[in-house]
């Protein structure tokens, strides 16, 4: 069976190869793009390119440009004015390191060069275009800062599950199904894989997200690479706090039952998925 990790070598050496200069703010991009996050979304994007037969060389700008919009939001919501957060995987948080001034830059710049990234991939003009408008979409004012956006707003008061889940469902989701639906789009996939894989995506992005709030108070500051009991520190809603870790728990674990079936229409060939799906679910960070 294909392994995700495989994706893993030449998505590092693509990273790497994509800051070019030494100046503070490159410095500091580069800092946090290499910094050693799990690279689930580009993985999604590289494996659903690959199952729908696509060339997934040519798919590597687009895949890594999820990454530097990943990283950005990352680099921002550390910062002093969101979560104000000192550690991000297992390091001095980008500010921390470089300071605000680099850090918003540093952001910025990654936000900026993941579409001229994604400009530079070998593929057919209109799957670029439409590539290129996904990701704004999904990364935009509409989709994960929309979500950001709404957790802001959610801070300190009580708010119903339904809110939690569209706040989960832009936030984290947002990025999660560009990630899917791009690997989708660089293959030219056929209509109906493109739907399994924003139904998969939708699925898998509140199960990540609902990990990410067990992790928060279940997992320690060493293991996570960023301080837990952040979330109750910061008075945000979760599903812990609104469903009980238990709840939190079996909700984390029928979204990725879900997220399995979504990918019946790719056969074998949802494997890995599969696989990826359910590692995610038992992850420790
Ligand atoms: C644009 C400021 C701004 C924010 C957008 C994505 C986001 C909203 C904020 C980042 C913080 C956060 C907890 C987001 C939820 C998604 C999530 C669990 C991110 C962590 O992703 P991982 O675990 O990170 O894939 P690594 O470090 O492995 O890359």
């Amino acid at each position: 069976m294909h392994k995700i990790e495989s994706y893993l070598p030449q998505l590092e050496a693509f990273l790497c190869a994509a800051i070019r200069a030494d100046d503070a703010v490159s410095e500091a991009m580069r800092y946090s793009l290499l910094a050693g996050g799990k690279r689930i979304r580009p993985c999604l994007a590289l494996e659903f390119c690959r199952i729908c037969g696509g060339d997934v060389d040519a798919a590597l700008p687009v895949a890594a440009a999820v990454e530097m919009i990943h990283t950005y939001s990352l680099i921002h919501d550390d910062l002093p004015c969101m979560d104000d957060d000192d550690m991000r995987r297992g390091k001095p948080a980008c500010h921390i390191q470089f300071g605000y001034a680099n850090a918003l830059l540093a952001g910025d710049g990654l936000l900026t060069l993941a579409f001229e990234t994604l400009s530079t991939a070998s593929l057919p003009p209109e799957r670029l275009v439409r590539a290129c408008g996904i990701l704004a979409q999904c990364a935009g004012h509409l989709g994960m800062i929309g979500g950001q956006t709404m957790d802001l707003a959610n801070e300190g008061q009580s708010v119903g599950l339904e809110t939690l889940q569209q706040t989960d469902r832009l936030k984290t989701g947002k990025l999660i199904e560009a990630a899917c639906v791009l690997g989708c789009v660089a293959a030219g996939a056929a209509q109906f894989q493109t739907d399994a894989a924003v139904q998969f995506a939708h699925a898998l992005g509140m199960a990540f997200q609902i990990v990410d709030d067990i992790l928060d108070v279940t997992s320690d500051d060493a293991t996570l690479g960023k301080p837990v009991g952040s979330d109750a520190a910061q008075n945000k809603n979760t599903y812990v706090t609104l469903c009980t870790l238990d709840g939190a728990r079996q909700a984390a674990q029928q979204y990725t039952n879900d997220a399995v079936a979504a990918l019946a229409p790719f056969g074998e060939a949802g494997e890995t998925l599969r696989q990826l799906a359910v590692s995610l679910a038992n992850r420790s960070m």
